[in-house]
């Protein structure tokens, strides 16, 4: 039996977001989510939509109990920029702010600290209308609501983070049709990524200009991109999927810059987006602190078998093959690899190639269906789930020794939730939760972590 021993003052907790835990409750104005469940509730899993979560604005503070019982020090939640302001009047709604007092103070007080994400994928609607984060006003109202955030809440929040995944929207939203608006057309999604960058460095730029005594980040989901084999044409396929799915905002938000040979393919297909000499130049100053990585799967590329089209609308996959790896380790409900050594090579990574960026694991977790089946002694009994979390803990242990500034490890997610377009099918908490009547039951992976986090190390 082996003992991995973690650094003093790690942090260990669970990450959520407002969307997927809070309910729809007293607030006036829509999410992109709301909406686009009203349109097309069939592209929800068993219809079910945003407004049937985990109800946590009525129930923080048994939650908050929850999260003392299975050893949380600290706990990322976001704030919901539609239930803070006023989508019309730009005006602070009074009743949010109080909410999000007392889930702070709550927490502080049971000594859990608050890692604050200001956006997750929960566009208002009215700005959506506005063309979202392809619009410049857009990203100035966002500036204005994160600068109210640290207003109302920079005294006690000492992590903030700008953003949660941002190529999720990108790539949902405007490449890949699974988050609305549902469009399709690189050249925009290329210029909301560009424009979310700007919007993190804007965010920072104010965080910063007021001086306060805390740390802001972003949080990335980084995939790390493993070519088929060492032959030359597979290695740079995969070179080319980290360009588009790791480094497009990995390099900005860290080093102030694009990657050189992303700008050199953008430029290709004339899907270089607007942008202005200050723009960079706000980018180039700005960074982040600190990172938030999420981990679930790793992205296995080979070179692509056929000749891309130059007339069809571009793909990045216009450069390269998703590649099924015989014999690779899935975990069958969500259809992810599982491959525990990914955490450590994207450690490793920022720690050579991003000057060692002080960072923590932000998500990392196994969705999984129907769990209901291995309830025993009225517990659901994950031990694929320990076993899952316990194999990455392994190597991000082995990263850590050999010198990655990796500071804690969040798990995705304290309670299950609701998830997307995904509803309730993967359930990942360490807690779950009876959504009609709200009763909520530790799992065996909760009660695991405890002794985890309380002795700040495991064994094998
Ligand atoms: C991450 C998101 C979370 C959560 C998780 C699980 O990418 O940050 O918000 O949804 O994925 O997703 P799913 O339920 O689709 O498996």
């Amino acid at each position: 039996m082996t003992k991995y021993v973690f650094p003093e003052d790690f942090w260990w907790g669970s990450a959520a977001s407002a969307t997927q835990t809070e309910g729809t409750d007293s607030i006036k104005d829509k999410t992109i989510w709301d909406k686009w469940f009203e349109e097309e509730p069939n592209r929800f899993f068993e219809g079910v939509g945003p407004n049937h979560t985990s109800d946590f604005y009525h129930q923080f503070n048994e939650d908050i109990k929850l999260m003392k019982e299975t050893g949380h020090n600290s706990f990322r939640l976001s704030i919901s920029w539609t239930r803070l302001m006023d989508q019309d009047t730009n005006e602070v709604n009074q009743e949010a702010v109080q909410f999000y007092n007392h889930v702070i103070n709550e927490l502080k007080e049971n000594h859990i600290e608050p890692f604050v994400n200001l956006y997750h994928f929960d566009m208002p609607y009215k700005k959506q209308q506005q063309g979202g984060f392809e619009s410049l006003e857009v990203v100035d109202y966002y500036v204005d609501y994160a600068t109210k955030c640290f207003e109302l809440f920079g005294d006690r929040v000492k992590y903030w983070f700008t953003f949660n995944e941002p190529i999720v929207p990108v790539e949902g939203g405007y490449l890949y049709d699974f988050h609305y608006p549902n469009i399709v057309d690189a050249k925009r999604g290329f210029q909301v990524a560009f424009n979310t960058v700007l919007a993190n460095a804007k965010v920072i730029q104010s965080y910063k200009e007021t001086g306060y005594d805390g740390k802001i980040g972003i949080i990335l989901n980084l995939t790390p991109s493993y070519p088929r084999s060492e032959n030359e044409e597979d290695v740079k396929a995969a070179e080319i999927a980290d360009l588009f799915f790791n480094r497009s905002f990995l390099d900005p938000v860290t080093k102030g810059e694009y990657p050189k040979a992303l700008v050199d393919i953008l430029k290709n297909h004339e899907l270089v987006p607007t942008y202005t000499e200050d723009n960079l130049k706000t980018i180039k100053q700005y960074t982040v602190d600190l990172l938030g990585v999420n981990y679930y799967q790793p992205r296995r590329v080979k070179a692509r078998d056929t000749v891309p089209n130059p007339n069809a609308p571009f793909f990045p996959e216009y450069y390269f093959d998703n590649y099924e790896m015989p014999g690779r380790k899935m975990n069958p409900y969500r259809g992810w690899e599982i491959y525990p050594k990914g955490i450590y090579d994207i450690m490793i990574n920022l720690k050579d190639n991003y000057n060692n960026i002080e960072s923590f694991i932000s998500e990392n977790g196994m969705g999984v269906e129907n769990e209901a089946r291995f309830i025993e002694d009225g517990q659901i009994n994950d031990t694929y789930r320990i076993d899952f979390v316990k194999s990455h803990l392994i190597w991000l242990n082995k990263a850590i020794k050999e010198g990655a500034n990796c500071t804690g490890y969040h798990m995705w997610t304290f309670m299950d939730n609701w998830s997307w377009m995904n509803a309730y099918k993967n359930r990942y908490g360490f807690i779950s939760v009876d959504i009609h009547t709200m009763k909520r039951t530790i799992k065996q992976s909760g009660k695991w972590f405890k002794e985890v986090s309380s002795s700040n190390s495991l064994n094998d």
